[in-house]
């Protein structure tokens, strides 16, 4: 079924999110390897039989397979090479082309403070992203974006998203967290660290505690993270913190091993 959907001209978000599916097989959110092997192979047959060119695009992208046995593809990228009818991954990736910028919002829509984006603030979200595109949309689209969005992102499938399974949404540059994924502690650890480097018992880090304390992370991690990076983890975390108060519950997102 995925692979008529490649014949379109344009797909919707929905038989988008087939497509991905159907070429992830093993759901490690990235199509790579023989993956991507079938993937193109299916692309370029269904285009024969639709009586239909590769687009510019897709022709690009398949020179760069070729030269990089390595290559794999991610869910945005996917948007980029196919003809998507609404390009509504695209809208993120226009909103938020940094780090801080997700961060940010990342605050603002997780409205409920819980960790997490739930159903009804990534609707928000959308909505939001749509208006600022100035698309039009109805709230039977809306809702279909919210679940297709929803689905893709959802690594663990618990009907959330956190701020790991989100970050997908960035370019690889600059998704620093993730690197931070190989550094996060257990609870307990976690909890300790905080105490240790929130030096002054305010009961949050200001930004030099901060400092100290990535200083600290990226000493001890050198192969996870870079030291030259650390303006770019600062800011980036910093953009979670309730006006240069960043307490612990912001910072776990970052640091803390689910437990
Ligand atoms: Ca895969
Ligand atoms: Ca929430
Ligand atoms: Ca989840
Ligand atoms: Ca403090």
């Amino acid at each position: 079924m995925a692979s008529s959907f490649l014949q379109g001209v344009e797909i919707s978000a929905t038989q988008f999110l087939h497509i991905f599916q159907h070429y992830d097989k093993d759901g490690n959110g990235f199509i790579e390897g023989k993956e991507l092997q079938s993937f193109i192979r299916e692309l370029q047959q269904a285009r024969r039989q639709a009586g239909l060119e590769l687009t510019d695009q897709m022709k690009a992208f398949l020179q760069e397979c070729e030269k990089n046995a390595d290559r794999k593809i991610g869910i945005v990228e996917l948007v980029q090479i196919l003809p998507t009818e609404e390009n509504f991954l695209l809208f993120f990736r226009q909103q938020l082309k940094s780090c801080t910028e997700f961060m940010q919002a990342w605050r603002r829509y997780d409205a409920d403070h819980s960790g997490y984006i739930e159903a009804d603030e990534l609707k928000n979200f959308l909505k939001d992203l749509l208006l600022k595109a100035q698309m039009t949309y109805d709230d039977k689209k809306l809702d279909e974006y919210t679940a297709a969005t929803l689905k893709i992102f959802d690594s663990n499938g618990d009907g959330k998203l956190c701020l790991a399974e989100m970050a997908r949404l960035l370019p690889d540059e600059q998704n620093f967290l993730l690197r931070f994924q190989g550094v996060k502690m257990p609870r307990k650890e976690f909890n300790k660290v905080f105490e240790l480097y929130d030096r002054d018992e305010s009961g949050y880090m200001d930004e030099t505690e901060l400092d100290a304390l990535l200083k600290h992370l990226c000493e001890k991690n050198k192969k996870a993270l870079e030291e030259a990076d650390l303006p770019l983890y600062k800011s980036s975390i910093m953009a979670l913190s309730d006006g240069g108060k960043l307490y612990r519950t912001e910072l776990a997102l970052v640091l803390c091993a689910d437990d």
